[in-house]
């Protein structure tokens, strides 16, 4: 049987590059409205609401946070970046899928004052391999690891760690309880990506997020 004539439509490919265009328009709407759009990318229980929820209590006074999360259901992690003292927050409810798009983001800007603020964390849903195919218009792609999850994740998820702009790396508290191999880390991470900046963290301890939380403000300032 010959091929040849067979038409082939790569449904993937043109969904990606449809997302791209709403990355980009998201990415404009953003840039317009000076607001430093940042997209938190680990797996489940890393650490992602920690992260955003300590971040908007060390900058209570000097930024504006407004927090898009992403989840299968629930609103729970939205409740949390609320109390933490969040300006404004929206849910979105995947209904099952494992990584937002640009369009679920644009529906949820619809619903925010961009002009009241100054960062938008995008909580994505606990997920390390597809949310890196999906833009959604960030400036900042933030990959979480945690130690907890072991020293191997660079090795076996090489793609987020690759195209990150700054990798955070939370639960060093628990460091020696689980056996993590820093320098195995940092050489793997650093064998993908020679620049993107790493910051080691503890959510429960506050150890290193004053200067997280200063290198992100100093990423809106130079918007
Ligand atoms: N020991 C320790 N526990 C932490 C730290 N950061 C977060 N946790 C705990 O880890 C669990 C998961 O934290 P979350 O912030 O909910 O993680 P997440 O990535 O938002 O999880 P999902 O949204 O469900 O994917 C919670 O029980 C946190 O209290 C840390 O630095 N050290
Ligand atoms: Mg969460
Ligand atoms: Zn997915």
């Amino acid at each position: 049987m010959t091929t040849s004539n067979v038409q082939i439509i790569n449904v993937a490919k043109s969904l990606l590059e449809h997302n791209d265009l709403a990355a980009a328009l998201n990415r404009e709407h953003f840039t317009q409205t000076n607001v430093l759009a940042v997209n938190v990318i680990a797996s489940p229980g890393a650490g992602k609401t920690s992260l955003i929820s300590k971040t908007i209590e060390i900058l209570q006074n000097k930024a504006s946070i407004g927090v898009i999360e992403g989840d299968i259901a629930g609103s729970i992690d939205t409740e949390k970046v609320l109390a933490a003292g969040a300006q404004d927050a929206v849910q979105i409810n995947t209904g099952g899928n494992c990584h937002l798009e640009a369009g679920m983001v644009k529906q949820a800007l619809e619903r925010l004052n961009l002009d009241q603020l100054d960062i938008i964390f995008v909580e994505n849903v606990g997920n390390l391999i597809c949310p890196n195919h999906w833009a959604l218009g960030e400036h900042i792609k933030l990959c979480l690891a945690s130690s907890a999850e072991g020293s191997d994740k660079p090795i076996k998820y090489p793609d987020i760690f690759a195209a990150s702009d700054v990798i955070v790396l939370n639960k060093i508290d628990l460091i020696e309880f689980v056996d993590f191999d820093r320098d195995f880390f940092y050489e793997s991470v650093r064998a993908l990506n020679t620049s993107a900046p790493i910051f080691e963290i503890s959510c429960r301890t506050g150890e290193g997020l004053v200067e997280w939380a200063d290198w992100i403000l100093e990423q809106h300032k130079g918007l």
